[in-house]
């Protein structure tokens, strides 16, 4: 049997019209808070207009599990007659003792005595439990005192928030509409095959009202396309005191490392909810929202900047910067994949400063327009390994050098189609014009 608030108030009705009670139990001594014949009566305001928290348990002997929790919009019931036999110890939403309460133990039931009169038998089996509202409670944890065992401990969470959305304007409910107003991602589009980037996806929180200011939990999760990890999967932020009116920007870093080379995507969708259950969203449909940032993955390849220097001096003029992409294989100068510069597409061939050259590809192209394919000196300046590797030449003065600038990098394409992205960078010295 389902039981509702009105067969509980016919049960209390029942149980209170019962005059001589008389229980088959061991003797006990009087006001024995463990005999279901002189343990005392839980104290309930009669006059009291609020609301219960109703939780329907499926008792065993010694545990419960729940079947339902609902607050219900009437006081708690008397039940006089049955044994109170059981504490409830409540919990509040942050995690503190909120109180204990008697309530009878709804496996007692009355029968007639074979003596005459009426006797207390114990069932196992569904019954219910009620005690007074209070909508900062977050679970109650049942215990049979005669028995001396924790028989269930019900979250009350949902059946608050279960309240508060169908009565937002209830005195102990508040209503707000917490939601996500923007969010925006930031890195490098460009990322080489192995190499950490960063990405930072912020987002915009908002309480759109009508009550406020209120707690809010924020998460995002990040998830990538099949060629890229990202970490963390989830992060949690905590905005306490959200106003209406004062929105908060939330800000998580999310590590992307390529495993494939090619175009790849990071999406990342920020949620936000009330942190506590007595707080009603209305409005789901602005609770989430989510970006995705696309990121290339390049080959990483091994440039030498001037063939035959190690220290690569660099005067900023309109000369020729002579520097050659390496052709090697897998695991060669520590690059994951083989690289042949022979693929090169000569016309996609940028050479620059790191920031630009990744931000947006700004650099300076191969000033002939043509990959120079020449078994170039390796990093030691000395040897030749007997490939063809590609030589390329850029104008010093169009590569975006500063005085501070220390190295030199190169992007560009290959293989066939559409092509591949490649990546590398080289030590470079500058020295002053003329010298
Ligand atoms: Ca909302
Ligand atoms: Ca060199
Ligand atoms: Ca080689
Ligand atoms: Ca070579």
């Amino acid at each position: 049997m389902k039981l509702n608030p009105r067969s509980l108030a016919v049960i209390a009705a029942s149980a209170a019209a019962l005059v001589a009670v008389t229980v088959a139990a061991t003797a006990a001594a009087p006001g024995d808070p463990t005999d279901p014949a002189t343990a005392p009566h839980p104290q309930y305001d009669y006059a009291d207009p609020s609301k219960s928290f109703l939780v329907e348990l499926n008792f065993g002997a010694t545990s419960a599990t729940l079947l339902d929790a609902s607050v219900v919009e009437q006081r708690s019931r008397s039940h006089l007659g049955d044994p109170p036999l059981l504490r409830l110890s409540l919990t509040d939403e942050d995690g503190a003792a909120a109180g204990t309460l008697q309530a009878w133990d709804p496996r007692w039931y009355l029968v007639a005595a074979p003596q005459g009169g009426e006797e207390l038998k114990l069932r196992n089996g569904p019954g219910a439990l009620t005690f007074p509202f209070d909508p900062d409670t977050a679970s109650v944890l049942v215990r049979d005192l005669r028995a001396g065992a924790d028989l269930a401990t019900v979250d009350l969470r949902p059946a608050v928030r279960e309240f508060c959305l169908a009565h937002p304007s209830d005195p102990d409910c508040i209503e707000a509409d917490l939601a996500i107003t923007s969010t925006a991602a930031t890195g490098d589009p460009l990322g080489v095959i192995g190499k950490p980037v960063v990405v930072k996806v912020k987002a915009e929180v908002a309480n759109l009202g009508p009550d406020g200011p209120v707690d809010a939990d924020v998460t995002q999760a990040a998830t990538g396309s099949a060629g890229v990890t990202v970490t963390p999967a989830h992060r949690a932020f905590d905005v306490d005191g959200l106003a209406v009116g004062s929105p908060v920007t939330v800000s998580g870093d999310y590590t992307v490392v390529c495993t494939s080379t090619g175009a790849q995507t990071v999406t990342v969708t920020t949620s936000v909810k009330p942190e506590k259950s007595k707080v009603a969203d209305l409005v789901a449909a602005n609770n989430t929202k989510s970006v995705t940032f696309a990121i290339d993955c390049a080959v990483p390849v091994t440039i030498n900047v001037k063939p035959g220097s190690l220290r690569n001096p660099v005067e900023v003029n309109p000369g020729a910067l002579p520097l050659a992409v390496l052709t090697t294989t897998a695991g060669e100068y520590g690059n994951p994949l083989a690289f042949d510069a022979a693929t090169i597409q000569a016309a996609t061939v940028r050479v620059g400063v790191r920031p630009a050259l990744v931000a947006t590809g700004a650099g300076a192209p191969e000033m002939h327009g043509r990959v120079h394919l020449e078994d170039s000196l390796e990093l030691d300046e000395r040897t030749q390994d007997g490939d063809r590797d590609g030589v390329l030449h850029a104008r010093a003065n169009q590569l975006g050098i500063q005085p501070d600038t220390t190295e030199i990098c190169v992007r560009g394409r290959f293989g066939p189609g559409g092509g591949t992205s490649f990546f590398g960078c080289d030590h470079i010295t500058v020295v002053p014009t003329g010298r």
